[in-house]
């Protein structure tokens, strides 16, 4: 106390300068933010803010994927044999042999043109076969002998060369970048396009900063080739600098997870996100593509009622050939039990997904969502399917949907053909069951 009074007695002696500052000029009034009392929530907050400011209900601690495995996914041998370069003509004839058999197009197309000329049914589907062969039969590596790690720049270009446009198009074009939101790799920015002339959403992630590089060829390839009215549309890709951009549809709705955090879904509505998702699956099922991440956040809705699949940047194939997967991926509270006891798993991950996801809309969260995500994984693993929190709440017809997609065992589980035939369906509606629900959940971009 002694020594603050002291300091403030020295300051009263000294002199004060008063700066001077004149009044706001050319002030113009364009954003207008209020506070609902009701919701204890922020309205009309800029974009920008929106990231900054933790609201009620706003849940910054959303669970992020995890990613981990050793296997080479398709792409990563895909980029390896792109660093390879051209396949010489004497050894054409091998390949073909090898590829040939699983009905895939003409090698030497590849190898001659160069990947960017590579028809993606190739690339896609065959290339981890493909890659077997070619790998083992030209000496440099064999399946026990992992592919030598390429730098940044050797990947960069393998990725340039497989995007749709180039860099400057997209520094031409898109212009007006606002941040709406952050995932587990990237920021999404709307921007507006100019060629298009409509808003778009850029998803931005850097090479450099992934768990998984590689996986970032999912986010060019599957939404550009497995097109449906319940994925998002994907316009053009460009590799910018250090950064690969996806430029997608703009969903002007909210993401699933906005929803099922603030208010509560009626059975109408739940059924018409199932069916979305599950039209959705039950094509990427088909094409032998698996999401593995299945939950609220992966789901956009647009301010006219439609409800798509998106983030389709964890996805693995299934094929013949491979027709299991291994690697531990997925986000911990959605995972399938075979996933998390590191068994060789399919597609039906995605309906055990599916099924939380069903839990998320009725309770407003997954099971076991209080746990930390490795206990939460060890009772996925080890305890029956989880169910309703308040089961006598939840009308029977649902109940009955999900108690075929959350079975514990993926060969007694529903396959996304079957959930379409439920009865709990028939109470979906094609667009406009949740209209009423937008209202205040999402940024509003002019
Ligand atoms: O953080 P929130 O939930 O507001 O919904 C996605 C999430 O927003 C949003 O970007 C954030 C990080 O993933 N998002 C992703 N793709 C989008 C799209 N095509 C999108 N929002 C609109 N349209």
């Amino acid at each position: 106390m002694a020594a603050s009074s002291s300091a403030s007695f020295c300051f009263t002696k000294r002199r004060r300068l008063k700066a001077s500052i004149s009044a706001p000029t050319g002030f113009v009034h364009s954003i207008h933010t209020t506070f609902d009392q009701e919701t204890e929530r922020y309205v009309d907050l800029p974009p920008q803010w929106e990231s900054l400011i933790v609201q009620p209900g706003d849940d910054r601690q959303r669970p992020r994927p995890i990613v981990e495995g050793e296997e080479p996914s398709d792409a990563e041998v895909w980029t390896f044999l792109e660093a390879l370069g051209p396949i010489p003509d004497d050894e054409f004839v091998e390949y073909r042999a090898s590829v040939v058999n699983l009905g895939s197009v003409d090698v030497r197309e590849y190898g001659g043109r160069g990947l960017s000329a590579a028809p993606s049914e190739f690339t896609m589907r065959s290339l981890s076969y493909y890659a077997d062969n070619t790998l083992t039969r030209r000496g440099a590596r064999s399946r026990e002998d992992p592919p030598a790690r390429l730098s940044h720049e050797e990947f960069r270009m393998a990725l340039q060369s497989v995007v749709s446009r180039r860099a400057d198009a997209a520094l031409r074009e898109l212009c007006s970048f606002v941040k709406i939101g952050e995932g587990s790799t990237g920021i999404v920015c709307t921007a507006f396009d100019r060629r298009m002339r409509r808003t778009v959403a850029v998803k931005r992630m850097d090479l450099r900063k992934q768990q998984r590089r590689e996986l970032l060829f999912n986010e060019v390839v599957i939404m550009r080739d497995y097109p449906h009215v319940n994925i998002v549309k994907v316009f053009d890709t460009y590799v910018v600098q250090d950064e690969l951009w996806v430029v997608m549809e703009y969903m002007d709705g909210s993401a699933l997870t906005d929803i099922v955090t603030r208010t509560r879904m009626n059975e109408e509505q739940i059924a018409s996100v199932c069916k979305a998702c599950l039209r959705a699956l039950a094509y990427l099922h088909s094409q032998g593509v698996i999401h593995r991440d299945i939950k609220s956040d992966s789901i956009l809705l647009s301010s006219k009622g439609q409800i798509k699949l998106s983030d389709f940047g964890f996805c693995a194939r299934v094929a013949p050939e491979i027709p299991k997967r291994r690697s531990l991926v997925g986000t911990p509270y959605w995972m399938a039990p075979e996933v998390i006891s590191r068994l060789p798993y399919g597609p039906e991950v995605d309906i055990w997904s599916l099924g939380i996801m069903v839990i998320e809309m009725a309770d407003g969260e997954p099971p076991y969502f209080n746990e930390p995500p490795l206990q939460a994984m060890r009772k996925l693993r080890d305890l029956p399917a989880p169910t309703f929190r308040d089961l006598a709440s939840i009308p029977p017809r649902l109940q009955s949907f999900n108690d075929r997609a959350l079975v514990r065992d993926p060969m007694q589980r529903a396959t996304a053909f079957e959930l379409l035939q439920h009865p709990f369906l028939n109470q979906a509606k094609a667009n406009g069951a949740f209209l009423p629900l937008l209202k205040n959940v999402r940024h509003s971009v002019c």
